[in-house]
């Protein structure tokens, strides 16, 4: 029997709050490893977003044969939904990811619940999505694919044949970040600026530490695999082509968990890259302990590094330690952000708020840190039991889980267990409180202040940062919200214009201006700094 053409939707749904800033990579790598006969069609709800019933009927028009859904646990209760709504059109529906691998039954409907999925990929679904392909296109989906070797054990693919993604000739059309409303102001300046695109780049996967509230090391397991140096350079300079083609800005997201977790092969990555002219604009997570190695530092300003994302999560020893994160020093915090912000690297500090030895003030206290920090973006949660995770079956064990299936219930920023020193809402509050201070006006007036010998366009990058940063927490969907935002920010909107005409390049050396060394050029600025209260 023949397997037939089939049309492929891959679908990833929004969480209903925030915008993502950037595309999923689960569905590029998913259509680059389906198999060429089929045709894929992507939309991330995020950026097209769609009702259910406007969903289906886009599949049913499109004559879809086969819809694949992947999800964090966040946007899990919305998967199902819109799964359960193309079911009952009578298209098929796989799901995976995160959140199905670690409770299949769920999806299934093995628990007694309503079942969402025909057929689920654990796991890493690099090799068997074309099986899965193929398996729809012959009408023969089988319920649950693992990837597994000969002998039955769970196989991580090796990355060492990752495939190419064709990001040079990929409709990103939903993921550009450019409104159209600047378009013309911004090719009547002469700068192109068409479109900019952040894009995810994985270099590899895999964690070691298996912090206590994490998923990954249990999902990508402890040991780590590495795509070639060759693929990743060959991917950038793919992305550059497709920037300077449609002339546009491309910055890379590289997703892998630690970016530097070995770190003579991130060097030896990062003199790649530099070697072959591939460097962009790139962003990474990499945890502080791994920051202090200076000729890191080097390479990562050299190739294009802008923001570094580190995992501080507390501010706090014991709670690292109660999180099996105790390799992260506090003391270390501040150093590691001066080396970085000497080579104008800066860093998105988040910080989790409900552990157990958080007390009421937590979000002040992290508050006054920061201020005697280089700028940083700094991010504020709350610590959340996810599905399978050592966090999640402590505190089932201990009986603290007030809402144990919280993603059916999502509910952002609220805890689902009850912290001990703290109540629940005082950790919302907490959350709300840093919020509100760390973005606010006048605190985006001192960040910026801080780096006023800089050239023009790192302060402009921090402006925008700070206000899209703060639209994770405050929704700012809408151009009557912004233009607020930009009404509450004109004294730093006022002086990045006077700055751009009058210093573009700054007027630091590049290193004495900002003397981070010793807090004390934001001492002064502090004590300006009233906190607000938690309101927006
Ligand atoms: C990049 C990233 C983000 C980005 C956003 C996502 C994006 N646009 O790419 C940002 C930084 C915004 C982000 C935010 C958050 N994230 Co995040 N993020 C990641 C990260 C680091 C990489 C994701 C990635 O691209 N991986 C590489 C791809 C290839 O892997 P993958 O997505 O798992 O896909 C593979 C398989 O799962 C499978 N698959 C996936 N989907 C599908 C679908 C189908 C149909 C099939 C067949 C297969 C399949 O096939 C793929 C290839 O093998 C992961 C950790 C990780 N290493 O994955 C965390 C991770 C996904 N994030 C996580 C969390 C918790 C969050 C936040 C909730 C954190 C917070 N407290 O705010 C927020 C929520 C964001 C939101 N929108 O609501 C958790 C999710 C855990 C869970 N059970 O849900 C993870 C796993 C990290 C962790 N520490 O545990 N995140
Ligand atoms: S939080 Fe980061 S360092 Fe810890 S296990 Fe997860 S990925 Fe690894």
């Amino acid at each position: 029997m023949g397997t037939g053409r089939l049309k492929i939707l891959l679908y990833n749904p929004d969480n209903g709050i925030t915008q993502n800033f950037m595309p999923h990579l689960w569905m590029f790598l998913l259509q680059a490893l389906t198999p060429a006969e089929h045709e894929t069609i992507l939309i991330d709800g995020n950026t097209r977003p769609m009702s259910d019933a406007e969903l289906v009927q886009f599949a049913v028009e499109q004559k879809v044969g086969l819809v694949g859904i992947g999800a964090m646990t966040r946007m899990i209760a919305k998967a199902y939904r819109v799964a359960d709504a193309l079911r009952a059109a009578g298209i098929p529906v796989v799901m995976g990811g995160p959140h199905v691998t670690e409770i299949p039954d769920e999806a299934l409907g093995r628990n007694g619940e309503p079942r969402h999925a025909d057929a689920l990929a654990l796991g890493e679904a690099d090799e068997t999505w074309p099986l899965i392909v193929e398996d729809a296109a012959r009408g023969r989906l089988k319920e649950v694919y693992t990837p597994t070797d000969a002998s039955g054990k769970e196989r991580k693919p090796p990355l060492k044949d990752y495939p190419a993604i064709p990001w040079e000739s990929l409709d990103l059309k939903q993921f550009n970040r450019i409104p159209a409303v600047f378009r013309p102001i911004m090719r009547s300046f002469g700068a192109e600026w068409e479109t900019f695109h952040i894009v995810p780049i994985e270099s590899g996967r895999g964690c070691p530490y298996g912090c206590e509230f994490c998923t990954v090391t249990g999902f990508f397991g402890d040991s780590i695999r590495f795509r070639t140096n060759q693929s990743v350079v060959d991917e950038m300079l793919r992305l550059k082509q497709r920037a300077r083609n449609s002339k546009g800005k491309v910055a890379v997201f590289f997703v892998d968990d630690n970016f530097a977790i070995n770190v003579k092969r991130t060097k030896s990555l990062l003199r790649d890259i530099i070697a072959a002219g591939a460097e962009l604009s790139w962003v990474a997570q990499i945890s502080a302990n791994l920051l202090r190695d200076e000729e890191l530092l080097d390479l990562i300003s050299a190739s294009g590094g802008k923001w570094i994302f580190i995992g501080m999560e507390s501010l706090d020893p014991a709670n690292l330690a109660s999180v099996k994160k105790g390799f992260n020093k506090p003391a270390e915090y501040a150093g590691v952000l001066r080396g970085l912000a000497r080579r104008n690297v800066y860093a998105i500090t988040s910080f989790i708020f409900g552990l157990d030895h958080d007390t009421p003030g937590v979000a002040e206290r992290t508050l006054a840190q920061i201020r005697q920090w280089p700028p940083v973006l700094p991010v504020f949660g709350q610590i959340t039991p996810f599905p399978a995770t050592p966090l999640y079956d402590r505190l089932a064990k201990e009986g603290r889980l007030t809402r144990p299936k919280h993603w059916l219930e999502f509910a952002p920023f609220r805890m689902a267990h009850t912290p001990t020193n703290i109540s629940i809402s005082g950790v919302q509050g907490e959350v709300r409180y840093a919020w509100t201070n760390a973005y606010s006006p006048e605190a985006t007036k001192l960040a910026l202040e801080s780096i006023a010998g800089e050239p023009a366009p790192y302060k402009i990058s921090h402006f925008m940062a700070r206000l899209f940063f703060r639209g994770i927490y405050f929704p700012q969907k809408g151009t009557w919200r912004w233009l607020k935002l930009i009404a509450q920010n004109r004294t730093s909107v006022w002086r990045i214009v006077k700055d751009s005409y009058t210093q573009w390049h700054g007027t630091s050396d590049g290193r004495l201006v900002r003397d981070f060394e010793h807090g004390t050029q934001s001492q002064a600025l502090v004590a300006q700094a009233e906190p607000e209260a938690a309101v927006d």
